[in-house]
């Protein structure tokens, strides 16, 4: 017999192959772990968790005893476009070749409580989503979709209670009660304070419509999910994953403390709160994470003493990430995605949506749909993953991740719980700052060229082939939206609007009785999504925010770096040129609260030397035309992410010459087709920077600009 070999002589034969010592081949993650070249048994030493069972406390293993052997995920793809008749004509086409359940992406008017015909939101309607705008467009938008049959999923947290009201009515009137209604309201207003950007009124009122929600849903909806916990858009926008896993479930826990708040009892609600998480490229983490999610939430839930065990397990939703993909050599991103598919379905995700290959420039086409849809199709059905529960537990690396990442994660959930809560958190600004200090953090490490993404900052192509994509006509669709909420008002019984609207108001108002219930009844009255926002606007008020920056993190990456200094020297010639410093506003246009990119960009240029302005959310291209010329600024650029900028782009260069401000040199960046960007240069905008643009490389464009070296980039 051998003799048996212990980890010091794997040490020794390692050094011998490396020529240095092993523990030199760690790698360091953004989440602070510290990741071994080799994983054995001794790592498992003193973890708690390893005998636990699927079905069973603490669910770490996964909510359902037969987990996928009993029943696959639900494919459920986000999808939502231009009209309620064509997004419905999307939905039914999907559903037919395999797709499980619907997913509605609204288009941001209507996230913000905008009717389509507000002079605000003509550059947005139709343009991420689709628009609706009364109980006449939802009902068209499920025409044919059996709602007692198919479970719906709303992406939806501003106007969260005309749209939930509006779909309770257009269920009433498809025939389907509103206790056989199955599916889910995101209705997570905390993260959107923090990373998404769709809120309508300030954090105190709208926790309160969550809480109704919950109260609502509990009492008449029993089939009804009431909530989506997000950390989705925290990993987005840059957090790390143990930031998405310790902010979203310590927003869960602040929406258990506000539902226990209204006098529910907490098996009455706890079993139909459910979550969502991002899966990103770090495969084994990735995994790993929604295996130390369900264990913490049992934790946390414990605190709550429910009697019922489902009200200790987590149920989530994941979506594959969309900041991994990239608009370079755009196929690849059908390799990461199936890839990250792979490891939430490894982790024991409910339901998968699977991103089109198209992502980072438009939004999905028939073509790419099919493509992400059969991802999970063939997951399903052909690699045999869904036959046996938890494959990756006793994995020496993944259940030492699994408890690396609860340990880490519960370290941060404590913090948040020392400053009184999350809506506290969220008010001193803390996982805000903290997630955009990853996000600079990583543009960094990706500029450098520290974090290698195929395609993009390496191994990039000599010449890129534009693909296929969808093209919305927002103004068509604005056009007929208008004709249809002109119809209804005409149709209506406007004193029946006044009164349930008034009486909308004074729920709002006095904080007694429920706020989606008053809402059923003017959704019913046929009030229209923007009236009903308004109603609660009268007694809530509006949220502002005010835009900050982080500093010194992105110039810190590049301290002593040769091309750093190089640019700064440039930048330094121009302000003696100038007088002063160049300044740029970076601006946000339009209903788009995507604002990372433009959050990075204000932080990385402010520390290579540029005087930054950074612009509120949700200008109107005059707004922000005077707010710089009020700053006296030498550049604007605007980030657009949400297809704005066809329309919005425009009018902004015709809103600086209606004052005087041609000579301000205007560019843009984001999510933008390069189909688009002749027609941007042909209407004032000097230079376009796309997904994947090297941060470095835009600030030496701009400032060719500003010497006037090009006029055009
Ligand atoms: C499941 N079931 C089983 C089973 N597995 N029964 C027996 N054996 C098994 N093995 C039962 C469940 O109990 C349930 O019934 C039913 O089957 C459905 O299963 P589920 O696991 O609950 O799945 P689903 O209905 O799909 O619900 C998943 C969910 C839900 C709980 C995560 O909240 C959800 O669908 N979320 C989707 C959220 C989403 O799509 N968001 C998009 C965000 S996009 P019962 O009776 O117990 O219910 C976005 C982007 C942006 O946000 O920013 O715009
Ligand atoms: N249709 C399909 N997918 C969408 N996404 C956002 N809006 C839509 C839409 N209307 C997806 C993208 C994005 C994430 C937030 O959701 O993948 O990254």
């Amino acid at each position: 017999m051998t003799e048996r070999k212990t980890i010091n002589d794997w040490e020794a034969l390692a050094a011998k192959e490396l020529k240095a010592a092993p523990a030199s081949l760690a790698w360091h993650t953004p989440e602070g772990i510290e990741v071994k070249p080799l994983y054995t048994r001794d790592d498992l030493e003193g973890i708690g968790h390893l005998d636990s069972l699927p079905g069973l406390e603490p669910f770490l293993r996964g909510p359902r005893a037969t987990m996928y052997a009993g029943r696959p995920w639900t494919l459920r793809q986000y999808a939502g476009f231009s009209t309620a008749e064509a997004s419905n004509a999307f939905y039914r086409r999907n559903l037919a070749a395999g797709q499980q359940g619907v997913s509605v992406a609204f288009d941001l008017a209507t996230h913000r409580g905008y009717d389509s015909d507000h002079p605000r939101v003509e550059g947005d309607v139709g343009k991420a989503g689709v628009a609706i705008d009364s109980v006449e467009d939802m009902k068209i938008l499920f025409d044919g979709i059996p709602l007692d049959r198919i479970s719906v999923s709303m992406t939806m947290n501003g106007a969260v209670i005309p749209i939930l009201a509006s779909f309770i009515v257009a269920g009433e009137e498809q025939g389907v009660s509103r206790e056989k209604l199955s599916g889910t309201i995101q209705n997570d207003i905390l993260k959107e304070f923090m990373v998404r950007n769709t809120y309508i009124y300030p954090p105190e009122p709208s926790m309160r419509i969550v809480a109704d929600i919950i109260e609502y849903t509990a009492k008449e909806m029993p089939k009804f999910n009431s909530i989506s916990i997000s950390g989705y858009h925290m990993q987005e926008a840059g957090a790390t994953l143990v930031q998405e896993l310790a902010f979203t479930l310590a927003d869960g826990r602040e929406y258990v403390r506000a539902a226990l708040a209204k006098g529910l009892n907490v098996d009455d609600f706890a079993g139909r709160l459910s979550f969502f998480f991002a899966i990103g490229m770090n495969f084994f983490m990735e995994a790993a994470k929604l295996r130390a999610a369900r264990l913490l939430w049992t934790r946390i839930m414990k605190e709550f003493k429910p009697q019922k065990p489902s009200s200790l397990m987590l149920r989530t939703h994941c979506q594959t990430s969309g900041v991994s993909l990239a608009e370079q050599d755009p196929y690849n991103n059908i390799i990461r995605t199936a890839f990250e598919a792979m490891s939430a379905v490894l982790g024991g995700t409910q339901s998968l949506h699977t991103n089109s290959f198209d992502e980072a420039i438009a939004l999905p086409t028939d073509f790419s749909a099919r493509i992400a849809r059969n991802t999970q199709l063939i997951l399903q059905h052909e690699t045999g993953v869904t036959k046996v529960v938890d494959p990756l537990a006793g994995s020496y690396y993944v259940e030492s991740l699994t408890n690396e990442l609860a340990e880490k994660a519960w370290v941060l959930i404590e913090e948040v719980e020392a400053l009184g809560g999350m809506t506290k958190a969220v008010n001193a600004g803390l996982p805000k700052r903290l997630i955009e200090e990853a996000a600079t953090r990583r543009q960094a490490a990706v500029d450098r060229g520290e974090e290698v993404i195929v395609g993009v900052n390496k191994y990039r192509l000599e010449n890129e082939h534009p693909i296929d994509i969808l093209q919305i006509d927002n103004g068509a669709v604005r056009s007929a939206q208008i004709k249809r909420i002109e119809e209804t008002r005409r149709r209506r019984d406007s004193q029946k609007v006044k009164e349930t609207l008034d009486a909308l108001a004074e729920v709002a108002q006095t904080g007694k009785g429920n706020l989606l219930a008053a809402a059923v009844e003017a959704a019913r009255a046929r009030a229209t999504v923007g009236e009903i926002s308004d109603a609660m606007r009268r007694a809530f008020g509006d949220y502002t925010a005010v835009p900050e920056v982080v500093t010194d993190i992105y110039g810190k990456a590049y301290d002593g770096d040769p091309e750093f200094g190089v640019l700064s020297g440039r930048l330094d010639a121009v302000t003696r040129q100038l007088g002063h410093k160049p300044k740029i506003m970076v601006a946000k246009l339009g209903q788009d609260g995507h604002d990372r990119g433009a959050k990075v960009i204000a932080s990385a240029f402010g520390d290579i030397g540029f005087d930054v302005v950074a612009g509120p959310l949700f200008q109107t291209p005059d707004e922000a035309a005077d707010l710089a010329l009020a700053e006296e600024v030498t550049v604007i650029g605007v980030s657009s992410l949400a297809a704005g900028h066809m329309t919005l782009m425009p009018q902004l260069a015709e809103a600086l010459k209606k004052r005087g401000g041609e000579g301000i040199i205007l560019v843009c960046g984001g999510v933008i087709p390069r189909q688009d960007y002749q027609f941007l240069k042909d209407n004032g905008i000097s230079a376009v920077f796309g997904p994947g643009t090297h941060v470095l490389d835009a600030a030496r464009a701009v400032l060719d600009l500003i010497e006037g070296k090009r006029r055009n980039v």
